[in-house]
């Protein structure tokens, strides 16, 4: 829709702002195919349409224990991956979380406006606490408050992630609710954008778990960022079932995953494949997917590699980034604290 300005000599039409994107990813690994298939692939085609800000969730990625020196090299080539999948800095805001000091600002502020009872349920607390037992730490538990706040300090409409954020955007769509509900209308309440094909990649060593980058066992996940034999060589390795026909069916798990997997980056519907691969073995299947998906990624590897190379230029996109996050969010926390009570002075 577009709004109309008057003015003595003319009328001009002034499009109207468009929605807004905000998404995320941690710097806790290589970005797998998950990421890429789940998330990253989706923004790219959302981003003519909306106003997009696309963060590097560095502050989430510490509820986990990290290395230093790995968080630090994972943020940059978090940043240059999104770049190199095609989003330009020039017409996305593309910066890194701890660089705008209003997302833990805020987080604490919505802490007060999350039950104990609903950080419970979340099923990701409950995965990550089994897997980190020794480091079930307060961050860990509140973590679905923070990427509340990244949300809603935007005034985000659309929220494209993967199904295993659905749980956790749900919840940031009742902390919406419940604050606008005391201090009237303060957040836009976000929707969630789940893609058609590839909203949960599986691992490749259990089809029956998701696709992880922190996996322990690098022939789980397929990297982004993997050279073409090691993508090839681990869709080989995929775990399938006994079975000899390429079909998309129950108590095939291993065989769906990679189906949807070859659904997601050649465009072809699960009969397609099935009758593609028809008279055809697994070892053919899986040969036909690895070469797709390593031809598929060619084009991002080699654009990472030369982004890697210049660390200056990749600053002065988080800098760029930060200052334009800013802008929105010192707006959205401002307007949080009045409705708060907090006493303002200029
Ligand atoms: P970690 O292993 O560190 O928890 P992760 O691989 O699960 O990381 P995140 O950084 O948590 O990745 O997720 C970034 C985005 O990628 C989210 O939108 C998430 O839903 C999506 N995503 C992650 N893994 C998958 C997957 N296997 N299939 C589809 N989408 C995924
Ligand atoms: N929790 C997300 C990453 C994330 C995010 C966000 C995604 C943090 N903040 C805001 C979308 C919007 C995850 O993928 N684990």
């Amino acid at each position: 829709m577009s709004e109309e300005i008057k003015t003595t000599e003319q009328t001009v039409s002034k499009p109207a702002a468009k929605k807004r994107i905000f998404s995320g990813v941690q710097p806790s690994g290589l970005l797998t195919i998950g990421n890429y298939i789940g998330a990253i692939r989706n923004w790219k085609t959302l981003s003519s349409e909306y106003d997009c800000i696309y963060c590097v969730v560095d502050e989430h990625a510490i509820t986990v224990r990290q290395v230093p020196a790995d968080l630090r090299r994972r943020t940059y080539e978090t940043l240059a991956i999104y770049i190199a999948c095609g989003l330009s800095p020039e017409d996305n805001v593309l910066f890194v979380q701890s660089h705008v000091h209003q997302h833990a600002e805020l987080s604490w502020i919505l802490g007060c406006y999350t039950m104990f009872g609903e950080l419970s349920r979340m099923t990701q607390f409950k995965d990550k606490s089994a897997k980190n037992a020794d480091n079930i730490n307060a961050g860990l538990f509140t973590y679905p408050v923070l990427m509340a706040a990244d949300i809603l300090l935007y005034q985000a409409d659309l929220v494209p992630v993967g199904l295993d954020q659905k749980q956790h955007l749900e919840l940031a769509r009742v902390i919406a609710e419940r604050f606008n509900g005391v201090y009237g209308d303060t957040f836009v309440v976000p929707d969630g954008y789940f893609p058609k094909v590839g909203m949960k990649i599986n691992s490749l060593a259990d089809p029956t778990k998701k696709m992880s980058k922190s996996d322990t066992n690098p022939n789980g996940y397929v990297a982004i960022l993997d050279d073409p034999d090691t993508i090839i060589r681990k869709f080989r390795r995929a775990v399938t079932d006994s079975d000899t026909e390429v079909r998309y069916g129950e108590g095939k798990d291993g065989i769906n995953n990679l189906m949807t997997i070859y659904s997601a980056f050649t465009g072809r519907t699960y009969d397609e494949i099935e009758a593609e691969f028809e008279g055809k073995g697994y070892g053919d299947f899986k040969n036909a997917v690895g070469e797709t998906v390593a031809d598929g990624l060619r084009p991002v590897r080699e654009e990472f590699d030369r982004l890697m190379k210049d660390k200056a230029y990749l600053e002065g996109v988080m800098k760029d980034g930060a200052a334009k996050a800013s802008n929105v969010a010192v707006r959205t926390l401002s307007k949080v604290q009045r409705k708060l009570g907090f006493v303002q002075v200029k």
